[in-house]
């Protein structure tokens, strides 16, 4: 059995004109010749760069810029009343509008581009490092940083900025500032990784027959659960990595909350009830239900021994803070075990890392083959709708005719005549394998 994802909460308008006529093409990375894929790199360079107003300017309104992405995603993670983006079938449809999104981004920079790119990550579960790997300087970069601080200093995205101000994250912001979960203590002005390290002890990137396996569960439900740590967490965590906060900081080995794992990274752990004994729902972080107190590390002056979020109560727990029964109740890892984690191990603000996207499109294209192997449970796939015991398993977002994003945050810009915010509903109808602006080059 695999283990859940908590484990890492310890974890357009115009639609541009693509080169080919109809449908965009989405192809993995390393089957982009060197132009197509330096296209890719470039816009998402020049979407770093360039402010709102200017892109718009001179690309049209489906600019956006990165680190706009990056917000987004902090946003909807931290929705205050629930994650609006994980812990849920939510996860794939929210994910989905999202990366339409960005490939919007994209396509508007340069229209030559087939479509957002994928990264299988199955070729390099075994050996992330290797030559013909992505974390080399053809593609990602190392996947440990040889930054002082971890920072990445090869690769296309070599040097990629974190945002220095975090707007447009609505107020949140990493402890030491700048565009990063607000439970970040990581202070690098450039995105990081310890690949293959999550507190010290071997990760890789992914499960690759987990692909597979994933694809036999009938239910939505199931299947999420069955992805969530295999096929998609381990990219996080073993991309990402930590590192220890300070000299001699101690290793936390022992099982603080239930799970075998080591907990000593960012996992300040989460409170919801348990769904269905498939450990889905809703989620709250813990900071969201005023169990941690978080300081400023840049205004008090702290270093990395002292800046850290300490427990708001006395036994370190989060209790009571869902709708309805929690039967679920995590306890908050003490702040004496959390460690730095690299970019892409922070659940809310990963897109950091660039590879954030590309793991994502995979994650999509993963989701469009289990659609196609079940079709007979389509349109909607036991997605829960309202009605099913949506008060004290789901919020409202995580439902079938809920708003994608929530109330903080609503898409509404994904599909070229999308009137209103879209709902997971839309998204089947609308961003499905005979539907979708887009199509993957192989569903294998
Ligand atoms: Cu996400």
């Amino acid at each position: 059995m695999g283990c859940h994802l908590l484990r890492w909460l310890s974890l357009a308008c115009a639609a541009a004109a693509s080169a080919t006529a109809g449908r965009r093409v989405r192809r993995e990375v390393r089957s982009l010749s060197a132009a197509e894929w330096g296209d890719v790199v470039d816009a998402m360079w020049t979407m770093k760069r360039l402010g709102q107003a200017e892109g718009e300017a001179r690309y049209g309104p489906a600019f956006r810029t990165y680190d706009s992405f990056v917000a987004q995603h902090v946003v909807a993670s931290l929705n205050a009343k629930c994650d609006a983006a994980h812990f849920s079938p939510i996860f794939v449809v929210w994910h989905r509008a999202f990366e339409l999104q960005f490939e919007n981004a994209l396509l508007a920079v340069n229209g030559n581009i087939s479509g957002a790119p994928y990264w299988d990550y199955r070729p390099d579960a075994d050996d992330p490092g290797r030559p013909g790997g992505v974390f080399t300087d053809k593609y990602l970069g190392d996947w440990v940083g040889q930054g002082p601080g971890f920072e990445v200093t090869n690769g296309r995205f070599a040097d990629w900025p974190v945002a220095a101000a975090a707007d447009g994250a609505q107020g949140w912001r990493g402890l030491y500032g700048g565009l990063r979960g607000p439970m970040s203590m990581n202070r690098s002005p450039n995105a990081t990784r310890n690949g293959g390290t999550m507190c010290g002890v071997p990760v890789g990137v992914g499960n690759a027959s987990w692909w597979a396996a994933c694809l036999e569960p009938d239910d939505i439900r199931d299947m999420h659960l069955c992805i969530d740590y295999e096929v998609h967490g381990m990219a996080h965590f073993g991309v990402g990595g930590g590192w220890p906060r300070y000299a001699h900081q101690p290793p936390a080995t022992g099982n603080i909350s239930g799970n075998a794992a080591p907990l000593c990274a960012s996992f300040y752990g989460m409170v919801g009830s348990r769904g269905e004994d498939r450990q889905l729902g809703s989620y709250v972080y813990p900071i969201n239900a005023g169990c941690l107190d978080c300081p400023d590390c840049a205004a008090e002056g702290l270093d990395e021994a002292d800046c850290v979020c300490a427990c708001a109560r006395d036994d370190c727990g989060c209790g009571g803070v869902w709708t309805g029964d929690p039967a679920y109740v995590e306890t908050i890892v003490a702040p004496e075990y959390v460690q730095v984690v690299g970019d892409m191990y922070d659940p809310i603000s990963s897109p950091n890392d660039p590879l954030f996207f590309f793991h994502h499109v995979n994650m999509d294209r993963f989701f469009m083959a289990w659609q196609r192997t079940h079709r007979d449970a389509a349109p909607h796939y036991g997605f829960p709708r309202a009605g099913v015991k949506a008060d004290d398993v789901y919020c409202a977002a995580h439902l079938l005719d809920g708003v994608l994003g929530d109330d903080s945050w609503p898409i509404r810009d994904a599909l070229p005549d999308q009137a209103g915010p879209l709902s997971p509903r839309d998204v089947f109808d609308r961003i499905g394998e005979d539907t979708a602006p887009y199509e993957y080059d192989t569903l294998d």
